[in-house]
């Protein structure tokens, strides 16, 4: 009996370890003369509860934007905010379901935050209104941001999973796949942005930025 349950358990770490990449490609709708946002795509499972394991993460703010633009990250995960420019900088996000604020800071320093819910953050500059970047929180260690072509991949263990593809632009789309031991290709994933209008964002109080805010310095 123990044999046979070491040689099953032997079995169950071959098809996790051998269970091949994942890949698909998303198709993204834009509107006339705009190229697509990066998306981001993430596997949750579907018999199983998604492992937990958060990861450090920076996000830059360097010559007055953030780099990168698009993050993402699984759920637990710390981001910090290193301010890399000469002039001081906030960062501040309005979103659900944990918004926040991480003060005004000067070159040299950082400030980090700790996602404990997953949610889509748009996080901004209060001073500097063209500031912007989107940070995905995921329920789930299996995320990525797919290329310029929509292609993305992710490595997953066998078993059932919901795959979703989101962007701050559309809503999400999502497919289910099945995942064997070896190599498998996701039916393709679409997200349409066509129907996003780009808006000027409020500040941390939910006011409009003065007018000499969006002058170039
Ligand atoms: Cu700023």
């Amino acid at each position: 009996m123990q044999r046979w349950l070491f040689a099953f358990a032997a079995w169950l770490v071959a098809a996790a370890a051998t269970a091949g990449p994942v890949t698909g490609t998303l198709a993204v709708k834009t509107r006339p003369g705009t190229t697509a946002a990066p998306a981001v795509v993430y596997a949750e499972p579907l018999d199983a509860a998604a492992p937990r394991r958060p990861g450090s993460f920076t996000l830059t703010q360097k010559g007055r934007a953030f780099q990168p633009s698009v993050l993402a990250v699984p759920v637990g995960s710390t981001v910090s905010f290193p301010n890399q420019d000469l002039v001081f900088h906030n960062v501040f996000s309005l979103s659900a379901p944990e918004p926040f604020d991480l003060g005004l800071y000067k070159k040299g320093e950082s400030k980090s935050r700790t996602f404990t819910r997953p949610g889509l953050y748009r996080v901004f500059c209060n001073i500097h209104p063209t500031m912007t970047a989107f940070v995905a929180v995921v329920p789930t260690p299996w995320v990525a941001i797919a290329d310029a072509r929509g292609q993305w991949a992710l490595d997953l263990p066998a078993g059932r999973y919901r795959i979703t593809a989101v962007s701050d632009r559309a809503t999400p789309a999502s497919i289910e796949v099945a995942v064997g031991t070896s190599a498998a290709i996701a039916p393709p994933l679409a997200l349409d942005e066509s129907q996003f209008t780009p808006t000027a964002h409020k500040n941390k109080f939910g006011h409009d930025y003065p007018a000499a805010a969006y002058k170039k310095p």
